[in-house]
């Protein structure tokens, strides 16, 4: 068993070091040359900071462009940009090739499951925080839990989980992946804008001063997600929202990340998204319209 990762930021690597620290063989698919000279000098090994201890993991490196097959991709790359990515690679995948796609949004992953339809395809969501220091340098921000579930039926015929993944020492469920991808873009929904624009740590948002925007904010995510059919949590959102604030205390979300470093963020595939589901369901979602409408004005496309 071979995993090779499409997409090596944070979360890629987080989870390329997870599959070596449990004996598994790893790729990761680098864009250039000078990427996989950045990991040459790290002596082709990813560093994983958690505590005070450091992991130094063996991996190995492609470029997206090489030519050799594909038994297990996992996609980490951002919500917008999968579709292309996985095009890039479609030509290395082996019949049967086992695809797990974890990332933020939603939507993008059923878009995918349309083009893929003949491979085994599952989806995942992650709550682990982690920060990149250096290229090829991680540092754990908090443990969290990673949900996975079949996205096709295909996928369901393999099994629960994808090869290999039932070995990880962290948390890995098995899970009904629908409920987990809305539960998890709730969260991101909650979180992200709101921790991009103040640019803080998601600790911060346990603060009173945000309680108000908060509720508000949670209450809105509930009845969009309520008139799409879907429940979320056995608690209110904004319970489970303080929850992995209080446990990534710590970490800076991917959208405060995105913005520090002058990328396109996830917002259209979160926020974005809950917006366009309120108006398909007639709701009214004003505080989430407002941080879409701040957040993509600070990315200079209004
Ligand atoms: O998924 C995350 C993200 O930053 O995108 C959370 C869970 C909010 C952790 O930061």
């Amino acid at each position: 068993m071979h995993w090779h990762i499409l997409g090596a930021g944070a979360i890629g690597g987080l989870f390329a070091a997870r599959l070596g620290l449990a004996g598994i063989d790893v790729s990761l698919l680098l864009r250039s040359p000078q990427r996989r000279e950045q990991l040459k000098q790290q002596a082709n090994r990813l560093s994983l900071q958690d505590g005070d201890r450091v992991e130094e993991v063996p991996v190995s490196a492609e470029l997206i462009d090489d030519q050799g097959p594909i038994s297990h991709l996992l996609v980490t790359t951002k919500a917008y940009d999968s579709a292309a990515a996985m095009e890039s690679i479609a030509s290395r995948l082996q019949p049967g090739a086992q695809i797990l796609l974890l990332q933020n949004g939603y939507g993008h992953q059923q878009q995918i499951a349309q083009t893929f339809a003949n491979w085994p395809l599952w989806a995942g969501i992650t709550t682990s925080g982690v920060r990149r220091l250096a290229p090829f340098q991680l540092k754990l921000a908090g443990e969290g839990e990673t949900r996975i579930g079949p996205l096709n039926q295909a996928a369901a015929l393999c099994g629960a989980l994808p090869d290999g993944w039932h070995r990880l020492k962290h948390r890995v469920i098995a899970t009904d992946i629908e409920r987990a991808l809305w539960q998890k873009l709730a969260i991101n929904a909650a979180i992200n804008p709101l921790t991009a624009l103040l640019d803080r740590p998601n600790g911060d948002l346990l603060e009173a001063q945000y309680r108000p925007q908060l509720t508000a904010l949670c209450q809105e995510i509930e009845a969009v997600a309520s008139a799409c059919g879907q429940s979320l949590f056995d608690n209110p959102l904004l319970d489970q929202v303080l929850k992995i604030a209080e446990d990534t205390a710590e970490n800076r979300s991917s959208m405060l990340e995105d913005f520090s470093a002058g990328r396109r963020t996830e917002i259209d595939q979160i926020t974005g998204f809950i917006c366009a589901e309120a108006d398909r369901h007639g709701l009214e979602t004003p505080v989430n319209r407002e941080l879409l409408n701040a957040v993509v004005y600070r990315q200079g496309r209004a």
